[in-house]
């Protein structure tokens, strides 16, 4: 296809309750829109997960435009023609952004989908019609609070819960958490709180029944992770040290890892995200599909992924609710621990304009 603009777009919209990590706290989301229209007049969507700042990622939303305006919409435009299928190849030699290239990549495939009468999900591979919500739970102020929240998770239907800790706030919140449900599938993620040292601290989490550790350690630190699964017990899952195939390749083959999270955007898209996805299938390791805080516009796109066949564990793709008072499309409802997995062409879903420019904070079109 030809591209004829681009719209970046940075909305703001609050979270219905602030959300806690080992590297920050989060009262709203400030969230970059990429619109492409094609020669067609087509019109794709895709949200950038980039956050304000770069405390989860070396990405944030001010550098991201300034890296799709200052190089990467000029390489796609000295094409004649691109296919989403080209983008990253077209984007490789610029360094940064994974999650810059990752929207653009899918905003193209958004349009090219919608062209071709197919939706993400079946373009993907998909095999799954509605997948199962896990839901990640920031650090509270007390154990009394953390229990109430999981309460109100476990109610609703969510049917895994992740626990966000880090040193002061672990072995006891876990504990706490698993003595009020025996039964929970449980698992805990560290956003790289830990130390090569705290092998023998994170061990004692061993006797909670958890379904994995998420990135205990520095994203660059593959070396302590496969030292630190010679410790635990539980098994290590990587989130932030996966940033393409071969970070997947190298980590699997070094033993820190035993299970992946994927998400699109800190791989450079939806394409990468299929490769790591057969990889892991290959290698007999489950996936599950990581979250970003993403409005319905980055939830539609994760559902299609996690409904492929190696998404075997439930993901952070919880219900518009979890996050927002009112999401940027028709809101994601969650039925029995489901959320259905979108079907019409593309992403399968549009942003209701009308709120999306109400919070929308900037706007620019480049042609
Ligand atoms: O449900 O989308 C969600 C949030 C899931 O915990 C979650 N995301 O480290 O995985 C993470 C974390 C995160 C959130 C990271 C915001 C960066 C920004």
């Amino acid at each position: 296809m030809k591209i004829k603009e681009v719209e970046l777009r940075t909305i703001h919209l609050p979270l219905v309750r602030p959300f806690r990590t080992s590297f920050g706290t989060q009262i709203s989301r400030e969230v970059l829109i990429v619109k492409v229209t094609n020669e067609n007049g087509t019109t794709g969507w895709a949200e950038c997960v980039a956050m304000s700042e770069p405390l989860y990622s070396p990405e944030y939303v001010a550098g991201c435009i300034d890296l799709i305006k200052r190089f990467l919409i000029p390489a796609l435009k000295a094409k004649p023609e691109i296919n989403a299928e080209d983008v990253a190849t077209v984007l490789k030699p610029f360094l940064a952004g994974q999650m810059a290239k990752a929207s653009l990549e899918t905003a193209i495939l958004d349009a090219q989908l919608k062209d071709q009468k197919v939706s993400l999900a079946s373009y993907l591979g998909a095999t799954k019609s509605k997948v199962e919500c896990g839901v990640s739970v920031g650090i509270a102020n007390n154990l009394e609070a953390l229990g109430q929240e999981v309460k109100s998770y476990v109610d609703a239907g969510y049917r895994r819960i992740k626990l966000k800790i880090e040193p002061g706030w672990d072995i006891e919140a876990v504990k706490f958490i698993r003595n009020l449900y025996p039964d929970v599938p449980l698992q805990v993620d560290a956003n790289q709180a830990y130390s090569r040292d705290d092998g023998k601290h994170l061990a004692r989490l061993d006797e909670f029944n958890l379904l994995l550790i998420e990135q205990p350690l520095d994203e660059h630190d593959i070396l302590g992770h496969a030292l630190l699964a010679k410790e635990v017990k539980t098994p290590i899952c990587l989130d932030e040290s996966i940033i393409s195939l071969k970070s997947a390749e190298d980590a699997l083959a070094l033993k820190a890892t035993t299970i992946i999270n994927i998400k699109p955007g800190r791989v450079g898209g939806y394409l990468e995200s299929v490769k790591i996805h057969d990889l892991c299938v290959k290698s007999k390791i489950p996936v599950w599909c990581g979250g970003m805080l993403e409005t319905g516009i980055g939830r539609a796109a994760n559902l299609a992924l996690a409904a492929l066949p190696g998404f075997t564990l439930p993901g952070d793709t919880s219900a518009s609710a979890r996050y927002f008072k009112q999401d940027i499309t028709t809101p994601f409802v969650m039925e029995d621990g489901y959320l259905t997995v979108p079907n019409k062409p593309g992403i399968g879903v549009e942003p209701d304009m009308d709120f999306l420019e109400s919070i929308t904070r900037s706007k620019e079109v480049i042609r």
